[in-house]
């Protein structure tokens, strides 16, 4: 089963409830799209109108398939935004006279020339701001961060880049991604907070953590590197590391100067410091898959 992108469920929701319509349109035939939207319970009743690729003459880039959808919709193209993850039908969308914001997918390193002819391109739904387009805005950030479906990832600390310490005095523990490649190719790159937990020690740390390639130094991996909120006397490399991870702060970024990123990470630490102090963040200091040892960790 296909499951949606980050923030998909939470921005139809948010437009159906403030009777924003909204429509799905694919190059795919409509009875494909009709079985994927099906198995999404109750998103169905949530788009006004559903068109598919087999319903109109021309496909993207051709505008036709976002000109039709607008009539159906009774709307004025100008009055429409179109979200999309490909360059065709960026295409059709800016065609069709539309405003367009483009999300590149998710499991590619994105190459940005690509998506240049749209208004806007996010990293993910979940940095998408509604009262930009003059759309309402979502409620649910606090504390300048946005609480997520937890996830639970962990496994021994091993060496990274041997950067994080040495070139910008802020150490993170790096996780073999191998381990949970899975969750991390499914996971939106960016900035996130958690609660972190060395299991051998008992103790629970707040942590502050970026997913990706790290723009800066443009890597070839996509790496986890949570930076936990605590002084510790010496490295812990081999330990094993668990993180609960409950919230997003914001998109990896590029910055100008090494002492910009540098700000801005330490930024991000007293950001996830204050936030994990209250609810929904703090709840989960005492989960147990924090502190449970590995040999019974297939029973939680
Ligand atoms: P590497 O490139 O090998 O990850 P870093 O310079 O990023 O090296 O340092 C990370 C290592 O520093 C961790 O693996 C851990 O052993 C140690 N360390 C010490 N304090 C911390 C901390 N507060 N957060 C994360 N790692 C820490
Ligand atoms: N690297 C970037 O290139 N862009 C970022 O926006 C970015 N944000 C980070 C935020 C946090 C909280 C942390 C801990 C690291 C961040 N880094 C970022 C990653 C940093 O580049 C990484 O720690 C080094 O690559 C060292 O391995
Ligand atoms: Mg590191």
């Amino acid at each position: 089963m296909l499951r949606p992108l980050p923030g998909a469920a939470r921005l139809i929701k948010h437009l159906h409830n403030h009777r924003i319509p909204i429509a799905l349109v694919s190059d795919s035939p409509k009875s494909n799209v009709m079985g994927k939207l099906n198995h999404q319970h109750g998103w169905t009743e949530l788009f006004k109108a559903v068109l598919g690729g087999d319903e109109v003459q021309k496909g993207k880039p051709d505008p036709e398939i976002y000109s039709t959808i607008a009539e159906k919709l009774g709307a004025e193209p100008d009055g429409c935004l179109v979200i999309e993850d490909s360059p065709t039908g960026i295409a059709a969308g800016k065609a069709a006279g539309m405003k367009v914001v483009a999300v590149p997918s998710l499991r590619r390193k994105a190459s940005k020339n690509q998506y240049d002819s749209a208004d806007l391109v996010l990293s993910s739904l979940l940095d998408f701001k509604p009262e930009v387009w003059g759309l309402p805005a979502f409620q649910d950030w606090i504390c300048n961060t946005l609480p997520i479906e937890p996830w639970y990832v962990g496994g021994p600390v091993i060496k990274g880049f041997g950067r994080g310490s040495k070139i910008l005095g802020i150490p993170t523990a790096n996780l073999p991604t191998t381990a949970f490649s899975s969750v991390l190719s499914d996971c939106v790159c960016g900035i996130y907070l958690g609660w972190a937990a060395l299991s051998d020690r008992g103790e629970v740390y707040k942590m502050v953590m970026s997913v990706g390639w790290n723009p800066y130094f443009d890597n070839t991996e996509k790496t986890v590197e949570p930076w936990l909120l605590h002084e510790f006397p010496e490295d812990f490399y081999g330990e094993e590391l668990r993180l609960v991870v409950v919230g997003y702060i914001r998109p990896e970024a590029n910055f100008p100067s090494l002492e910009a990123l540098i700000e801005r990470i330490h930024e991000d630490g007293r950001i996830a410091s204050s936030a994990l102090d209250i609810n929904p963040y703090a709840k989960y200091q005492n989960h147990p898959y924090l502190l449970t040892p590995l040999c019974q960790k297939d029973e939680i």
